[in-house]
């Protein structure tokens, strides 16, 4: 099989390689440093002017990552985990996109990419066997492989709510947010939404804000992060076990060093599930996952642990018409993402922020001058849109992606979106996907999942290279036994439970249903390895 394509034709804007890598976030920077080390010829798209993906775009105050960056990082190269040294447990978004560069850098991976492009379409031609991959300026790439690192949320949402464009004040959306600082010192600042990016924007703008008015319409629960400076002597010991800490994330449910249990909630008696509540909150983070193995499976464990919560909004926010509107009721906690916050309820002790309750009071529409709700109209210079995205499947169905016969992925996903293993998509050959729909994406470290899904890749593309074989595409049985397994799986969680991007919920007439494994990190690791085993007998080869 001869791999090799030109990557240039003539003077012709017609590339012709062996791979285009769609995306420069994590998962993208790392497929183009293994097609690279694999030989490969490959050009890499990306609609950024950078590399770093969604920390490259949501540069919102007080945005920073939920896991840990002991976790949040690349583990394939030794050399780059003894040379960075993170800050804080919890990194923020300057320092992680200062990370990506630093990776960019010493791995000299910018070369690869057009950046601030974006693809307008993808096809594959099955008489020629390749992608053909055209871009908004005007490129037509053709490739033997296309790898899509699109990313779960790259396609931001906004709020369906008339009025939006006659907004007369600074309007800003967190996954757009300008390269400048924003200066919010005495104004009167709306941000609408409360999901994850909402609660990091609030606890910081309600920091300098004249007025903060944050209009919730689902609470979102959140527990506190207890984020601390990485000392030195505690960061050098994490670069001692760096071997140690990436084989028991690899091993996790979660891709990331955490404590785990197989303790179910009633198994102990009230005052000690009670105490191991309390130390759970104490620890912050993710911690009430590692103390009881049920809370996403059982609903009276859940709940319990839900009214813990609720108990510990009531203590810290001193308004009890607030507290009460601050408290999530109706959906199970953990269906929703998780938030990990550093003072989101105690801002609203503060007398500058107000709580907008949406549920009661719902948004009419946006006005010139504000936002009107059911109880009037409140005034704003400024308006953020934290409002979320088209998540895991926004990415791949904003333009054509054309299969065999000129099927588009957007019509096969009509009903719900179809894969085997978050990879690949029956009646698109050689397409690849990195953390996509129904693998475990925004369940598990995103870092380990582009990690795990790119290695797999190039194992694949070697066998086929040494067998001689030119196309892959998942065998439908196979791609419906997976989905299946997802199903299944899903339904004995309570993560469908809640109305989520997760389910789809928050886009108007999307299929609706967890497109997500839920079965854990290490197991969708298994179920790749086992895949692989005796020669890829769930695809079919040409
Ligand atoms: O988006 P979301 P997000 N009127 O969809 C509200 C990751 N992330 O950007 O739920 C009023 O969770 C909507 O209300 P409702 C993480 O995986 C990680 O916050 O539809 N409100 C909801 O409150 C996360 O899950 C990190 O009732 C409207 C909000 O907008 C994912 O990104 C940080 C509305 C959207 O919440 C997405 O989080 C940030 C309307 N018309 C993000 N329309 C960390 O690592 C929408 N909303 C910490």
């Amino acid at each position: 099989m001869d791999t090799r394509m030109n990557e240039r034709d003539d003077a012709g804007t017609t590339h012709r390689l062996d791979a285009v890598v769609v995306g420069a976030g994590f998962g993208g920077m790392y497929a183009a440093y293994r097609l690279r080390e694999m030989g490969l010829s490959f050009v890499g798209i990306e609609a950024g002017g950078d590399v770093g993906g969604v920390w490259y775009w949501n540069r919102y105050p007080g945005a920073r990552c939920d896991l840990m960056c002991v976790d949040y990082s690349y583990s394939f190269s030794p050399e780059i985990e003894q040379e960075w040294t993170w800050s804080e447990q919890f990194a923020g978004q300057p320092e992680i996109l200062a990370y990506a560069n630093y990776v960019a850098d010493r791995l000299h991976l910018r070369p690869h990419f057009r950046f601030g492009t974006r693809v307008t379409a993808a096809t594959w031609d099955d008489h020629r066997r390749i992608w053909v991959v055209e871009t908004d300026a005007g490129d037509t790439l053709e490739a033997r492989y296309c790898v899509m690192a699109t990313g779960p949320l790259s396609i931001p949402k906004d709020p369906e709510i008339t009025g939006l464009d006659r907004f007369a004040g600074d309007l800003y959306r967190a996954a757009k947010w300008p390269h400048h600082e924003v200066d919010f010192a005495g104004k009167r600042v709306g941000v609408i939404g409360t999901g994850s990016t909402g609660i990091q924007i609030v606890q910081e703008v309600a920091k300098e804000a004249g007025e903060l008015y944050v209009f919730q319409r689902t609470p979102s629960f959140t527990m506190p992060m207890r984020n601390d400076p990485l000392d030195p002597e505690y960061a050098a010991e994490i670069k001692r076990n760096y071997p140690g800490l990436r084989a028991a994330a690899w091993a996790s449910n979660l891709g990331g060093v955490r404590p785990s249990t197989t303790r179910p909630f009633f198994s102990l008696p009230r005052a000690q599930r009670e105490q191991l509540m309390e130390d759970a909150w104490k620890m912050g983070g993710h911690a009430f996952l590692g103390t009881f193995s049920d809370l996403l499976f059982n609903p009276e464990a859940n709940e319990q642990v839900a009214e813990f919560v609720r108990g510990k909004i009531g203590e810290i926010v001193e308004d009890p018409e607030t507290a009460e509107a601050l408290k999530p009721r109706g959906y199970p906690i953990f269906a929703r993402r998780p938030c990990l916050d550093t003072s989101y309820y105690q801002s609203f002790n503060q007398p500058n922020v107000h709580l907008v309750d949406c549920l009661k009071y719902p948004i009419r529409r946006i006005t010139e001058a504000g936002i009107e709700t059911e109880q009037g109209e409140v005034a704003l210079d400024a308006l953020i849109l934290a409002t979320g995205y088209d998540g895991l499947t926004g990415a791949l169905t904003a333009f054509p992606v054309k299969g065999r016969h000129g099927r588009e992925l957007r019509d096969k996903w009509k009903g719900g979106a179809h894969s085997w293993l978050g990879l690949m998509v029956e009646g698109f050959p050689n397409l690849f996907m990195i953390c996509g729909a129904n693998g475990p994406a925004a369940l598990a470290n995103i870092i380990s999942i582009n990690e795990l899904n790119v290695d797999w890749l190039c194992d694949l593309l070697r066998y086929m290279e040494r067998n001689d074989l030119a196309t892959f595409e998942p065998d439908p049985d196979a791609e419906e036994r997976w989905m299946e397994e997802v199903r299944a799986l899903s339904e004995r969680t309570l993560m469908s439970k809640a109305q989520t991007w997760y389910v789809g919920a928050n886009v108007a007439g999307k299929a609706q249903g967890l497109t997500l494994f839920t079965g854990g990190f290490a197991k969708y690791a298994e179920h790749c390895r086992v895949a692989a085993q005796n020669g890829y007998p769930d695809l079919m080869f040409e």
